[in-house]
């Protein structure tokens, strides 16, 4: 390795080692271990077409990737060897791997969850491709400025980026708007704009490096480069007008996971990562010499939520009108191809598209899903006249994409019975046999293996190798638990973890915390149903306690908050605002004297999430039940040993049966009572006035006791609670606190939280994305294992 990173230096970067900055021995590292990846790469490429496996194809409008140097080593099984190299040259291999920035190509969860999905896709040899978007900006950098979030533009291909490879001769037209014509008895879509997706290959190497697949990432051309005759003119402007146009379509990621708005460029950039994708799709299929009537036979394609649902009606176009199949035969080829992934319920987030837009934007696309609208009530006539793809001048896209998939699954047990009776219950009924279950998963290579060493090591002195690809094997553990050297050894690698946070901490945000105390942390998006407000109303409730009785012997706590809001989304700005201005005065209260501190480190990504997860004692997962659909944060805490205090709500709910309710920490009101709850249209004000601890709270915050330079800075948000609290926190405020109360409790008796801690990474096994992908391979996609 030291010779060959040299040999990058010197031949790659044009530099030599003693004038080699961090940046230039990251990339000669990258390509030195990138070199590795080639060759298993080719041959599974070769394989899947020689042996004519079926191919998995994941549109995703987002793939949270994070960084993929250390990654890629651990994958190969060289991450000593690459340690071991850098710092025989002289460098620090952490300083060298955080240099590399996060490709943050995505908002949260679903796209956190296409990187995990095309890790494990690797890791099982199971053939496919990621289709994304090369986002040139990735989601903003999140300062705080007076406690409040402040967005600036993200800039992650400023340098150099080495896991990929620019495929030029890759590159498909794209079109918009436009219209509709007829020649020679052939519908023929006539577009006004059209733009070149051109493709840019990452390899996605699997455990053990034994499979690699391609995450293949469109970024948008312009067709015809600058307008040279008005150039000519010396209109420099206008004449690179084209190019500014079409570069628009990648050029940023839609921050936004919370409300829906029906904005054009977004159509238009789904469009463009769905039509490169099928186009590509069908080259590949065509040049293997298959026939399109057997595209089902050798193609899955699975649509991560409604983003690209648009692969209806295209995958129907193509056939139709550029191949001549008959409609009925297209749209049954589309349906036994396609899948779709529902990931939210949450009504203001659910796609719908107006049909003045559509039409305008697609016009032939407009006029096919009409068709299949037609064609679906055709060939169910009692569909309710209420139900259909076209309703109220909108195209529903949930409604479209259930129609043209031969199988829509929700994301936790919970959420997919939520799914059939809330969200479709009618087309459920009249196809029951679609929806399914696909329970989400993690990858343990990164978020065991990768990001918390000291625990992964102890897993394999105790249980022996092997464990990565084999989660379930964790139970092993549970035979040592019962040991009281295994039980100091787990708390002893938390306990590096947690000095390691701490150092981390006294060195970004300048706070100084003890390892000692219980570590309780939130990271996720800012939303109101995810309350971070119940988060820190209790936390307020707890400071106020301690300062009434500041001699009592109080268990320390840091309650450390991470995330980030959507630019436009009010609300949860405030929460964040509010957060920030009560660490201010918790922090620096000599009454509180360091027992309780709160700690929320701009920029909340995948990285600073690899360092808190491992660091961590408790998970906060606190969703109103019914509203989170899964989760997978909370399955990476459990699994690295934090335990849960949380709802009944996505994962949690099975996360604690295999954990055991007694090693979980629950409270609150189900999905079930939620609903029942909102019928009383007064549900805050009773909770409120059954809870003068709650009282005092919203009181405090009322007065200005957080915002002393502006008293009636939080009078809307108090308002808010007594009136209306859609999100029922005061409802389950009373049952938190207790709840809180048992977690300090517990922790105060080392050798029952050592057990339960411990007994939660020994039975998180099923969580593994291995897992949900053998579910997927299985009940969706009927592909198998090329391994
Ligand atoms: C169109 C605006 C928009 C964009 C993205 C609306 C909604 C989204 C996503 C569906 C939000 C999301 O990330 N959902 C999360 O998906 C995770 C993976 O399945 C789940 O674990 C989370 O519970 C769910 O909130």
């Amino acid at each position: 390795m030291r010779e060959e990173i040299l040999r990058h230096l010197i031949y790659s970067m044009g530099k030599d080692a003693g004038h080699a900055s961090v940046y230039d021995w990251r990339m000669a590292l990258s390509f030195a271990i990138r070199d590795r990846i080639v060759e298993p790469w080719f041959a599974a490429t070769k394989q899947t077409w020689e042996q004519g496996h079926k191919r998995v194809y994941y549109l995703s409008m987002e793939f949270l990737i994070g960084r993929m140097l250390e990654d890629a080593a651990i994958n190969l099984g060289m991450r000593a060897a690459c340690r071991e190299a850098i710092e025989s040259l002289g460098q620090d291999w952490r300083a060298v791997v955080e240099d590399e920035p996060d490709a943050a190509l995505g908002n949260g969860g679903l796209g956190r969850l296409a990187a995990c999905y095309m890790e494990s896709m690797a890791t099982l040899g199971c053939p496919g491709y990621g289709y994304g978007i090369r986002y040139e900006h990735g989601l903003f950098r999140q300062r705080f400025e007076g406690g409040q979030q402040v967005e600036t533009p993200e800039d992650w291909l400023k340098q150099r980026h080495p896991w990929e490879f620019e495929r030029p001769e890759a590159a498909y037209e794209i079109g918009f708007k436009g219209g509709v014509e007829t020649r020679n008895g052939k519908t023929v879509w006539v577009p006004a704009e059209t733009v070149i997706a051109e493709a840019f290959d990452m390899p996605v190497i699997g455990w053990q490096g034994k499979w690699a697949n391609t995450l293949r990432l469109w970024s948008a051309k312009p067709t015809t480069l600058f307008d040279l005759a008005r150039f000519n003119h010396g209109d420099y402007t206008a004449a690179a007008e084209p190019e500014t146009l079409a570069r628009t379509l990648s050029r940023v990621l839609y921050p936004d996971d919370t409300t829906y708005q029906g904005k054009e460029l977004r159509l238009k950039q789904e469009y463009f990562l769905t039509g490169a994708a099928l186009h590509d799709i069908i080259r590949r299929h065509l040049a293997g010499g298959f026939k399109l009537a057997d595209l089902a036979k050798h193609v899955a394609i699975q649509m991560n939520d409604t983003h690209p649902a648009i692969a209806g009606p295209e995958l129907v176009r193509i056939l139709t009108d550029l191949y001549d199949m008959p409609f009925d035969d297209a749209i049954a080829t589309a349906i036994e191809c396609l899948g779709y992934t529902n990931h939210t319920l949450l009504p203001e987030a659910l796609e719908r598209w107006a049909t003045y837009l559509m039409g305008s934007v697609l016009p032939r696309h407009m006029q096919i899903i009409e068709q299949i609208d037609a064609w679906h009530l055709r060939t169910n006539p009692s569909r309710p006249h209420y139900v259909g793809i076209v309703k109220h001048h909108e195209v529903r896209m949930g409604e479209l994409a259930f129609v043209t998939a031969h199988k829509v699954n929700g994301v936790s047990a919970l959420h997919t019975e939520l799914v059939k009776q809330n969200l479709f219950p009618e087309l459920h009924k009249l196809h029951p046999d679609r929806i399914v279950n696909e329970t989400n998963g993690v990858t343990p290579r990164r978020w065991l293996r990768m990001a918390n060493p000291a625990l992964s090591h102890l897993i394999s002195d105790t249980i022996g190798e092997g464990w990565e690809a084999d989660l379930d094997r964790l139970r092993e553990l549970e035979l040592s638990i019962e040991d009281k050297g295994f039980r100091d050894a787990f708390a002893a690698a938390k306990r590096v973890n947690k000095e390691a946070l701490s150092n981390w901490i006294g060195q970004t945000q300048g706070v100084k915390i003890d390892p000692d105390a219980l570590f309780d942390v939130q990271i996720k998006r800012i939303h109101e149903y995810k309350r971070q407000l119940l988060n820190v109303l209790q936390t307020i409730a707890q400071w106020h306690e301690i300062r009434n009785d500041p001699t009592a012997d109080w268990q320390p706590r840091v309650k450390i908050f991470g995330g980030k809001a959507a630019p436009g989304y009010q609300a949860a700005k405030e929460i964040i605002r509010l957060i920030n201005d009560v660490a201010a005065v918790v922090n620096n209260d000599p009454y509180v004297d360091g027992r309780l501190k709160i700690i929320y480190p701009p920029n909340y990504n995948v990285s600073m999430a690899e360092r808190l997860i491992p660091a961590s004692d408790l998970s906060e997962q606190i969703s109103t039940a019914g509203k989170e659909a899964s989760g997978t944060g909370n399955m990476k805490f459990a699994l690295n040993g934090a335990l849960t205090i949380g709802t009944l709500d996505g994962a949690n709910v099975e996360i604690r049966e295999q954990v055991g309710p007694e090693n979980f920490f629950l409270f609150g009101l189900t999905a079930q009572e939620v609903m029942k709850h909102r019928e009383d249209p007064e549900h805050a004000r009773h909770a409120i006035l059954e809870s003068q601890t709650l009282q005092d709270v919203l009181q405090m915050i009322a007065e200005g006791r957080f915002s002393p330079d502006e008293p009636t800075r939080y009078h809307g948000l108090v308002h808010n609670m007594w009136h209306s609290d859609y999100f029922l926190v005061a409802s389950d405020f009373e049952a938190y606190r207790e709840s809180q109360a048992e977690v300090d409790k517990t922790f105060a008796e080392p050798d029952k939280w050592w057990r339960m801690a411990a007994m939660n990474t020994a039975r998180m096994g099923f969580f593994s994305s291995d897992r949900a992908i053998r579910g997927y391979m299985t009940d969706i996609w009927g592909t198998e294992s090329a391994l």
